[in-house]
C-alpha cells in the first residue's frame, strides 16, 4: 500500500530544516528519523518525509518521486525559468506560503561603486549562483551584463576580482557588510512555500492533502492569534469591538447579577499590545485576560 501514502521533500540539513520539521510536528505528524536517514516513516499519517538537498526538491516533484515538497521560492523560480529554457513545462505548483525562510535575492555592490539602477548593470560581471533568475531580470530590462555563475562564496567573488558585483540571497544583510558590499536592487522576494504536484492523486491521498493543507493554515493563523477576553458595559460594545484587533464576531455573554455588564470573548487574528489593551480598558473593560491559542480549525 507504499502507493497510497504521501511523500513529502523537506530539507536534509540546513536553514529550512528545522522550520520545516516544526510546521509538520504541529500539523500534528509523528515521525521516527534516524540520524543520516533519507526517509522518514509518518507513524499516525499515511505520510513519509523525504530528507533531501533543497535544489534536488522541485526535481522530486517534477519526477513524481515525491507529491509535495517544502522549499525556497528562491530555488522553485530559479527552477521554473531552467525548466522554461529546455522548452519543459514546470510540474510543480506552489500551494501555500509559509511564514519562514525570508530573504531576498538582491544585486549588491562593493562599498563605494556608484549604483543608479538597473542601467548601471550594462557590461557588467555580475556573479551568482542564481543565473536564470538573474538573466530574466536583465532581460526585463533590457540590460546585456554578464552572469558569472558560482556554486558558491559569491560574496567574495569580487575581491577576487572574479566579478564586479553579485546576486545573492540576503537576510539579515551582516554577509554582505562583512564583505564590504552594499545591497542596491531586490531581485526576488522570497519564503518557504508548499508545493505539490499538479496531478490527480488517487482520493485518499488527495483527501491527506487537503487535511495537511487546512492544519497548515491552522498553525499559520495560529501563531499570530489570540484568545481575549474581558468584562464590558453592554454600553460600550460597539466601541469595544471596534478595538479588537483582527477578530471578526465575538461571543458576547450575560454577566450574572450584572445587567449593565457583558462577558466577550473573541479570537483576535493580531497580536494583542499593551497598547490594546490600554485603549479597551478606558473604553470600560475589565477583566481583562489574552491567551495564547494552541490549535484553529475553520
Ligand atoms: O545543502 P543544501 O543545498 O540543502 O542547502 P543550501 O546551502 O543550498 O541552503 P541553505 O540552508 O543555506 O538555505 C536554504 C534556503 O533558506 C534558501 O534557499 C532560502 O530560501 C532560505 N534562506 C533564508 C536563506 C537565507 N535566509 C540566507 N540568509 N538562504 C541563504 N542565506 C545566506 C545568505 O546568502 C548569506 O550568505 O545566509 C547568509 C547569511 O545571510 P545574512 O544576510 O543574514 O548575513
Ligand atoms: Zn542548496
Amino acid at each position: 500500500m507504499d502507493e497510497l501514502r504521501l511523500k513529502l521533500a523537506i530539507q536534509k540539513s540546513g536553514r529550512l530544516t528545522d522550520p520545516s520539521l516544526d510546521l509538520l510536528l504541529r500539523c500534528g505528524l509523528k515521525i521516527s528519523r534516524g540520524k543520516d536517514q533519507l526517509m522518514a516513516y509518518g507513524e499516525n499519517m499515511p505520510l513519509d518525509v523525504l530528507f533531501v538537498r533543497d535544489d534536488d526538491i522541485p526535481d522530486l516533484v517534477q519526477e513524481d518521486v515525491c507529491d509535495l515538497g517544502l522549499v525556497g521560492r528562491n530555488v522553485l523560480e530559479e527552477k521554473r525559468l531552467e525548466l522554461a529554457a529546455r522548452g519543459h513545462p514546470a510540474r510543480f505548483q506552489p500551494v501555500r506560503t509559509l511564514d519562514f525562510g525570508r530573504c531576498r535575492l538582491a544585486l549588491a555592490v562593493p562599498e563605494g561603486t556608484a549604483f543608479e539602477g538597473p542601467r548601471t548593470l550594462r557590461g557588467k560581471r555580475i556573479a551568482t549562483t542564481y543565473p536564470f533568475l538573474l538573466e530574466n531580470y536583465l532581460r526585463e530590462r533590457d540590460v546585456a551584463a554578464e552572469i558569472v555563475t558560482l556554486s558558491g562564496a559569491v560574496e567574495i567573488a569580487p575581491r577576487l576580482g572574479r566579478a564586479d558585483l553579485i546576486c545573492d540571497l540576503v537576510s539579515t544583510g551582516s554577509t554582505l557588510q562583512a564583505n564590504h558590499l552594499r545591497e542596491v536592487e531586490t531581485v526576488l522576494e522570497s519564503h518557504a512555500v508548499l508545493i505539490r504536484t499538479p496531478l490527480g492523486l488517487p482520493p485518499v491521498k488527495d483527501e491527506w492533502v487537503q487535511r495537511l493543507l487546512m492544519r497548515i493554515d491552522g498553525v499559520q493563523q495560529v501563531r499570530e492569534s489570540k484568545y481575549i477576553m474581558l468584562h464590558a458595559p453592554r454600553a460600550a460594545l460597539g466601541e469595544i469591538r471596534k478595538l479588537l484587533p483582527g477578530s471578526e464576531s465575538p461571543t458576547i455573554i450575560p454577566l450574572e447579577g450584572f445587567p449593565d455588564r457583558v462577558a466577550i470573548h473573541a479570537v483576535c487574528r493580531e497580536n494583542v499590545f499593551w497598547e490594546t489593551l490600554e485603549s479597551l480598558k478606558k473604553a470600560g473593560a475589565s477583566a481583562l485576560l489574552v491567551l495564547p491559542v494552541e490549535k484553529m480549525l475553520a
